[in-house]
């Protein structure tokens, strides 16, 4: 294990250790060669160490800021902090970026009656695809340096793969958590190969192209930065309608607007994003009409329905359930008349978490004065008595955009 803040990083300069040498006979030209044919937009490589950036990320779990995944993360913190432990007499972590956005920065239009999908989500699970080329470009690998060994890792094991692919010359730290790679903006995947071959490392970006700009800061509706490069995933949209099951706390649900999977609102204001090269991957291309989905169609759905409808797709983690009370307060932020008697329905789900939102949501209509009685007469049917008063200070109103 190196020390990479004691070590002084030289780019291309192989360090000296007993291990196994791997530049010989130009393997790293070879390598970046061979990613570029499996899809592979860009390569770095990071020397096996104890991630930079581990106490900031020890810091953020003691201070409760993971959400959901607090549980998760803190359990697999030791192995995180090194990645020996991930491959014995691991040298060297090869880091790739894969970039997503199919239709470069612009925010697309999100019609009335339909949810707002992060761009990484609009194609294929990117799990599957990336991994697939890991394992390529790894028995690639084992080939050439015979006796060698490889792992890939896509989101797969517990590595801080921003940090590696910041050792690695990929990006730097945007102030909204982003690695940002100054040439291709931020929407792009990470996909990390362990091995133990000691490759020479590339020079991290030290540069902060951030400078004094503070649009995501600012922008992040649900104000889930509490420090430039800090996030409180209790509070980012992303966590919340992804990887939360329960209901939305109710102080955010307003500020959740349509998004109904992902966020991608401290993207979208990066400068560094309004040039991003589009991707022309098949696989990321939007499978149905993913980049806006019909609200009402969401919570139409049962679990067979919605397994069929999102198998392959990111969608799939949010399960139904997470994605219909996605669906019900998107419909009680910006009230949509046609999918009234969907909303409706929605009252008597299976699962809490989606009626509780389909009340929230029905209030909303007719704090906003849409189809007032009709809501009233739905919520009375099933016992909730909503007055004016209550319905009126219960919240801000909706757009009745
Ligand atoms: C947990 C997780 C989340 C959580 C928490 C995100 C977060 N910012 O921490 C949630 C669910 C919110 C999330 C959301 C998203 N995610 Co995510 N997520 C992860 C995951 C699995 C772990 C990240 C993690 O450990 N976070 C904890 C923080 C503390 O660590 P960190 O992100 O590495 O950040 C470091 C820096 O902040 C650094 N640091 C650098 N400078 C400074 C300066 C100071 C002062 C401090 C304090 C810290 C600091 O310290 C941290 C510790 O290493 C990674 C995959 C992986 N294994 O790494 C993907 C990953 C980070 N996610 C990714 C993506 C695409 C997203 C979304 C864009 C999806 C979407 N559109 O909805 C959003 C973006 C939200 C955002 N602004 O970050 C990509 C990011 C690619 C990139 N270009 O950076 C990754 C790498 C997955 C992948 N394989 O491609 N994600
Ligand atoms: S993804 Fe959305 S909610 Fe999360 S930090 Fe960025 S702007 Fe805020
Ligand atoms: S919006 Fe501005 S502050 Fe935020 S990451 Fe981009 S350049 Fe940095």
């Amino acid at each position: 294990m190196v020390d990479v803040m004691q070590e002084k990083l030289v780019p291309g300069t192989p360090r000296q250790s007993g291990r196994r040498e791997g530049d010989a006979g130009g393997l790293v030209a070879e390598l970046r060669s061979v990613a570029s044919s499996l899809g592979f937009g860009r390569l770095g490589i990071a020397p096996v160490a104890r991630p930079p950036h581990h106490d900031a990320f020890r810091t953020w779990l003691a201070r409760g800021l993971a959400g959901p995944m607090q549980e998760w993360l803190a359990r697999h913190e030791p192995l995180r902090g090194d990645p020996t432990l991930l491959l014995e007499g691991a040298a060297s972590v090869i880091m790739l970026a894969t970039d997503h956005a199919t239709r470069g920065g612009a925010a697309p239009v999100v019609e009335p009656g339909q949810g707002r999908v992060a761009r990484y989500a609009w194609g294929d699970d990117y799990h599957d695809l990336l991994r697939a080329r890991a394992n390529d470009l790894g028995v690639w690998l084992e080939r050439r340096v015979p006796g060698c060994r490889t792992r890939g890792v896509v989101d797969s094991a517990p590595l801080a793969e921003r940090d590696f692919a910041w050792l690695a010359g990929l990006g730097w730290f945007g102030k909204n958590t982003m690695l940002i790679d100054p040439r291709a903006g931020s929407y792009f995947f990470l996909t990390a190969i362990l091995t133990d071959v000691d490759l020479p490392a590339d020079a991290p970006l030290v540069t902060d192209h951030c400078g004094t700009c503070t649009a995501c800061l600012d922008a992040c509706p649900t104000q889930a930065f509490p420090a430039p490069r800090v996030l409180d995933a209790n509070r980012c949209i992303s966590s919340l309608t992804i990887e939360h099951r329960g209901a939305v706390p109710d102080d955010l649900r307003a500020s959740v607007g349509d998004w109904i999977f992902g966020c991608d609102i401290c993207q979208e204001v990066c400068p560094w994003n309004r040039h991003a090269p589009g991707s022309d991957e098949p696989a990321f291309q939007p499978r149905q009409a993913e980049a806006s989905l019909s609200l009402a169609d969401l919570l139409a759905l049962d679990e067979a329905g919605f397994r069929r409808r999102f198998k392959g797709s990111p969608l799939l983690r949010a399960k139904r359930h997470g994605l219909a009370r996605s669906a019900a307060i998107a419909l009680g932020n910006r009230p949509h008349p046609p999918a009234f008697a969907s909303l409706v329905a929605a009252l008597d789900d299976m699962e809490p978490v989606v009626r509780e939102a389909a009340v929230w949501a029905l209030t909303r209509w007719i704090v906003a004065g849409v189809m007032p009685q009709e809501a009233r007469g739905a919520l009375a049917a099933r016992g909730h008595i909503v007055s004016s008063t209550s319905a009126a200070g219960s919240r801000p109103g909706p757009s009745t955009a």
